[in-house]
């Protein structure tokens, strides 16, 4: 049979180099540590050599912040929402560069990085760029003579950004931290610390004035040097919530403020009344996208009882169409995991998911010889107290577990340290709402998931951190009140 097949977007169209530099300054330096590979994860090819910043960088870096933050937070809010425009529009003209280089370094479908996460990076600096000169008008304090409002920037931010959306993650960092007037010192993940510097770019061609944006890599150390820096005056974090611990004691009694974005177990909760398809469709995009890395991923799938034969057999054919493959394949919807740690940690979970005594399945699915990769995987008989029940996975792996009614729905969903997010499908709107007011969750989706908009905050309840990221109240973060 004939089947369509588009060529692979091209990587070509990346100009990529062998060795990369820190950005500090405005400009491409060397870093004082010994330098890093990152590799594709869909092949294990070394894309570059990436500089190693050391804690002299990094304070090299907050320097340079510092200083620029007296230039940047005195200009007008009109002209701050200039240069976050014109970086918007070089992202959307260098989208497809971006994306490339997204799903070479990340794994992550093409489909995913060109659709979904670049439109939305782009989005974050059009949608805060909006905001830079109406602070005075988000009740943030009152208008005073110079109109930009009686709230204040708060000065360097030092951010730390993982790996599984890491444009999206800078996008939602950098974007508000500058339109308030803060400068910032960014760290990104060390698996994926490409596109980062591909930004930094972006932020000399729209003549971003020198030292408001700062661009280290490196590894914990450096993350960790950053958080600790004196003169970093508010930290932003998202990654694990065992790091999310030791840099909220490492913050603590310092002045720092402190935002904190962490790990997630989320429940996709599936009524009787619901939708079928479109609740496969939404079981599906909730662990499936960007294989299961995903903070706000719905990991556990809490099914009523009547439907769960009937579910899990629409899901399981579902899941026999996903085509798992080279990322930069148009056709792809499920690419490379992120490391081999990160694989290591997902087989290391899943085979404890069995030996505990749940039932595992996956779809017939080969898998390419080289990189890092794991086949869709469904889980059944899971009890609560399974380790798979309570960890995050952080991969494409989803643990079925039953309910009766609303009540228990609510109880299950709520019994995880985390929350940041859930999902609710039925076709009665009244329950939504109940469920929405009694689940522990920092958003709530009905009948859809995994749906972003900047102007709606982001955050979790409970170990999923504290602070919200997006909206007017990602604004709060970056302000004195
Ligand atoms: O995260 P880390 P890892 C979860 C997910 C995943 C697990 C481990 O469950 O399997 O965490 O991932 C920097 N001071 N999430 O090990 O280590 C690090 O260099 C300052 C959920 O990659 O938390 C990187 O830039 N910084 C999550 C960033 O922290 C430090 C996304 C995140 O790395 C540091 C990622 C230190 N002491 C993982 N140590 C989400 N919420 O979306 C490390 N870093």
């Amino acid at each position: 049979m004939f089947e369509y097949a588009p060529a692979p977007e091209s990587r070509d169209i990346v100009d990529l180099r062998s060795s990369y530099g820190l950005f500090i300054n405005g400009e491409f330096v060397e870093g004082s540590g010994a330098s890093f590979k990152t590799v594709n994860p869909a092949t294990e090819e070394t894309l570059a050599e990436v500089a190693t910043a050391t804690s002299d960088d990094v304070d090299r870096a907050v320097q340079a912040a510092r200083k620029a933050f007296g230039v940047w937070s005195a200009l007008p809010g009109s002209e701050r929402a200039k240069y976050l425009f014109r970086i918007a529009r070089l992202i959307q003209e260098r989208a497809r560069e971006l994306a490339v280089l997204e799903s070479l370094d990340n794994g992550k479908p093409i489909r995913e990085s060109r659709d979904v996460d670049l439109p939305l990076v782009a989005a974050h600096f059009f949608y805060y760029a909006g905001w830079a000169d109406k602070l005075q008008y988000a009740g943030f304090g009152r208008r005073t003579a110079d109109g930009q409002g009686g709230a204040k920037p708060l000065g360097v931010a030092g951010q730390v950004i993982p790996w599984n959306f890491p444009l999206l993650m800078l996008a939602w960092k950098i974007a508000p931290a500058l339109a308030c007037g803060n400068t910032v010192v960014l760290k990104p993940a060390e698996t994926t610390p490409l596109t980062a510097l591909l930004f930094a770019e972006i932020c000399r061609q729209a003549d971003l004035p020198p030292g408001v944006v700062n661009i280290v890599t490196g590894a914990g150390e450096t993350g960790a040097a950053v958080v600790a820096h004196p003169d970093v005056n508010k930290v932003a974090f998202t990654g694990s919530t065992e790091v999310g611990r030791i840099i909220a004691r490492s913050v603590a009694g310092t002045g720092k403020k402190l935002t904190l974005e962490l790990g997630g177990k989320a429940a996709n909760i599936v009524f009787d009344d619901a939708a079928i398809d479109q609740a496969v469709e939404g079981i599906v995009n909730g662990i499936f996208f960007n294989q299961g890395h995903v903070c706000c991923a719905g990991s556990r799938l809490l099914v009523q009882e009547s439907i769960q034969e009937e579910l899990l057999a629409a899901l399981k054919r579902r899941l026999g169409t996903l085509r798992l493959g080279d990322p930069l394949d148009k056709n792809t919807d499920i690419g490379a995991i992120n490391s081999a740690e990160q694989l290591a940690k997902i087989r290391q979970l899943s085979d404890l998911g069995e030996s505990e005594g749940a039932e595992r399945w996956s779809p017939a699915c080969e898998l390419p010889g080289k990189g890092f990769w794991f086949p869709p995987t469904l889980f059944t008989g899971v009890a609560q107290s399974h380790s798979i029940a309570r960890e995050e996975i952080f991969g494409p792996v989803l643990s079925v577990l039953t309910f009766r009614t609303p009540a228990e729905a609510v109880e299950k969903a709520n019994n995880t340290p985390y929350g940041l997010s859930a999902g609710v499908w039925t076709e009665k709107g009244s329950r939504i709402l109940w469920m929405a007011d009694r689940l522990r969750a920092g958003v709530v989706w009905a009948n859809t998931f995994n749906k972003f908009d900047p102007a709606s905050p982001f955050g979790g309840y409970k170990e999923s951190g504290y602070g919200r990221e997006g909206g007017l109240a990602g604004l709060e973060a970056y302000l004195d009140v």
